[in-house]
């Protein structure tokens, strides 16, 4: 109890004497981070202010340490580049843990473990593991501090990467503390890296640059609303307001107060005409989402503006139109495949203030990856510290590499991103990497059709969780790796959001930039040219062009999709505005085993329904 208690007063003081707003530190998180010292026993205790300060030491210590590079400032001032530990570059999705009350709670989809067994696993790891370390306490709002859509937690970690990615990445330190009374619901989020620098015996290790542990934990308990993470230092892992926030936990939170955790980037769209409109879109990991974020339209007179990337949190406004808030205060981006032929946006965002992870180091103290620019720079350090020139059979950078930036440095921001009341939605999409089957764009025909659309989403697996890459796998909702809860009730409460909204529930429509060609080429340019078929919902919204009703929805019809200036062919076209009977047929088999594997005692009957009109709409092709 003693290092936490110390401190507190210190903190208090500091804050006084440096003129700011007195530190209120409510009783429950003081005893809370004792607990954690107590138990982790760090030789120190810091609170986290969120100052610029704050920062430029952090930084300095990471540097002193090994941990950060300081990037040529000329090129990248105030930026940084990182090398995580090979073994530590994505998220852990089979050491990922949903640890309800009850198994089924968790449901088919989560591991689940029983929570005081958890827990009592996770205590004797967490026993001494910040043993050396500073312990950091990060108060950090999820959505515009003191917003009625917006949630707080306070993350505990041994890392200072954590607690600057965190900075970036959601609004942290003594703001958020002082909205954090007896009765605010604030979510304690515990963190270590799992590598102690004294073991119990006194003796001493040397610390590594990027220290963490081969066995990694990332609990939840939706019940008591706790997240509980040990041996990752990697975003998804570490970062908690993210994933283990703002979609697992958020998600049960959601489920039981009737709004919408999910995992979705927030665009604003103006047509031509000056009409706005907010789309929504869930794609799985490294499937799309900050690409289109940021989306550079190639047709005239559209403009797309950023609200978010990769989270909306929504619920029915008080004209009963569902509104959504991004949650996040930055971008944990994708670095490979991402440059100034697909995405300039996003490169002029990360001008500055930028943390680079396991990307490429350039000769001139710049970063580089593939796909930033057309050709490579002769000579680079790759993402493990090794010589690197083109001639190198390895990537230069991890294909998860990633960038992390504040959102208010993105050219595209849209000037309400971060109105704590945010924008209505007008449009939901869902997407994934399909090589075939799914056209490039389809009008689901009702709320429960586009819901049955969402739950039968498939994916390939990419580079953002460990594991195989390029397998197609089901991803309903892009949520698999994200919904706190059984997947089936996750199901249903889609289905009572579409009853809550009734008439006033957004269109929904499926999107696929991925179809490939017989050679396994894309077939759809994709990026920028993906504005024609913002344009094609946009004029369904507005109700200017037709569809094609088909068994699997309303499809553009042919002479009306705008392809002109793209090297796209008719023929091409016409597959990727198609519906393949014989592969729907299958799909369809596949989505019956799929559901079966849910547990059908709570699979909606609805879902079932909807699979059932397929297959009579497919019978009559
Ligand atoms: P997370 O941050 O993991 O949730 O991913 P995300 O959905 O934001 O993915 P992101 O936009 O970063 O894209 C991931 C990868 O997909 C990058 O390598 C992109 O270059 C690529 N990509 C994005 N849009 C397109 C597209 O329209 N066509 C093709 N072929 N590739 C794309
Ligand atoms: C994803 O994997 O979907 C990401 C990156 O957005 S992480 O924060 O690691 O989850
Ligand atoms: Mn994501």
């Amino acid at each position: 109890i003693k290092p936490a208690s110390l401190r507190l007063v210190e903190a208090d003081e500091t804050a006084a004497a440096s003129g700011g707003p007195a530190l209120r530190i409510d009783a429950g998180i003081a005893a809370w981070v004792s607990d954690v010292a107590r138990l982790t026993q760090p030789d120190e205790i810091v609170w986290c202010d969120g100052s610029r300060a704050e920062w430029d030491q952090l930084t300095k210590l990471m540097i002193s340490q090994g941990t950060l590079i300081r990037l040529n400032p000329e090129w990248r001032p105030n930026s940084f580049l990182a090398r995580s530990d090979p073994a530590d570059v994505a998220r852990v999705e089979d050491r990922t843990f949903i640890c309800s009350a009850e198994e089924v709670d968790a449901g088919q989809t989560n591991n689940w473990r029983e929570p005081a067994e958890m827990k009592a696993e996770m205590l004797s790891l967490f026993e001494g593991s910040m043993r050396g370390r500073t312990m950091y306490v990060v108060p950090f709002s999820m959505g515009p501090v003191g917003g009625a859509l917006s949630q707080v937690g306070v993350q505990l970690t041994d890392s200072p990467y954590v607690v600057i990615s965190m900075a970036l990445m959601t609004r942290i330190g003594t703001p958020v503390l002082n909205l954090i009374t007896d009765d605010t619901e604030w979510v304690p989020a515990l963190h270590s890296v799992g590598a102690p620098l004294v073991d119990a015996a006194g003796n001493v290790t040397e610390d590594v640059a990027w220290p963490h542990n081969p066995t990694k934990y990332i609990s939840h308990f939706p019940d008591t609303r706790e997240i509980w993470s040990f041996g990752s230092g990697y975003g998804g892992n570490a970062l908690l307001g993210k994933k283990c926030f703002a979609l697992r936990i958020a998600s049960v939170m959601a489920r039981d107060e009737g709004w919408m955790a999910e995992h979705m980037l927030l665009i604003k769209v103006t047509s031509p005409e000056q009409h706005v409109y907010h789309l929504a879109a869930a794609f799985p990991s490294a499937c799309g989402k900050t690409n289109l974020a940021m989306l550079k339209p190639t047709i005239p007179g559209w403009k797309v503006e950023t609200i978010g990337d990769d989270i909306a949190w929504m619920r029915p406004g008080p004209n009963g139109k569902l509104r959504a808030i991004n949650p996040e205060r930055g971008f944990f981006g994708v670095a490979p495949g991402t440059g100034i032929v697909t995405n300039q946006t996003a490169v002029d965002t990360m001008w500055g203030n930028t943390i680079f992870t396991n990307v490429a180091l350039r000769d001139d103290g710049d970063v580089w990856w593939e796909g930033l620019t057309p050709n490579p720079p002769t000579h680079l350090i790759d993402w493990q510290g090794n010589d690197w020139t083109p001639d190198s059979k390895t990537p230069a950078a991890h294909p998860n590499a990633r960038f992390t930036v504040t959102a208010d440095q993105c050219p595209s921001i849209a000037p309400e991103w971060d109105d704590p009341a945010g924008v209505e939605i007008d449009a939901i999409l869902f997407g994934g990497r399909r090589p075939s089957t799914v056209p490039l764009v389809a009008q689901a025909k009702s709320w429960s059709h586009g819901v049955f659309v969402g739950a039968t989403m498939a994916s390939e697996t990419t580079a953002a969780a460990t594991g195989a890459v390029g397998q197609l796998r089901h991803d309903p909702f892009a949520m698999l790796p994200f919904v706190g809860y059984n997947m089936a009730d996750y199901f249903q409460h889609w289905l009572d959001m579409g009853e809550t909204l009734g008439a006033d529930a957004p269109p929904i429509f499926q999107v696929n930039w991925f179809r490939k060609n017989d050679e396994g080429k894309f077939m759809w340019p994709g990026f920028a040219e993906n504005s024609r078929v913002v344009e094609w919902i946009i004029r369904r919204l507005e109700g200017e062009v037709a569809a094609r009703q088909t068994p699997i929805g309303g499809l553009p019809l042919v002479h009306e999709f705008n392809i002109e200036r793209t090297d796209v062919t008719e023929d091409d076209l016409q597959t990727l505005l198609g519906v393949d009977k014989q592969a729907w047929v299958a799909e369809a088999d596949e989505t019956e085993r799929y559901f079966g594997s849910l547990g059908d005692d709570r699979m909606p009957a609805a879902l079932y329904s909807e699979l059932n009109k397929l297959r009579a709409g497919l019978a009559k092709l």
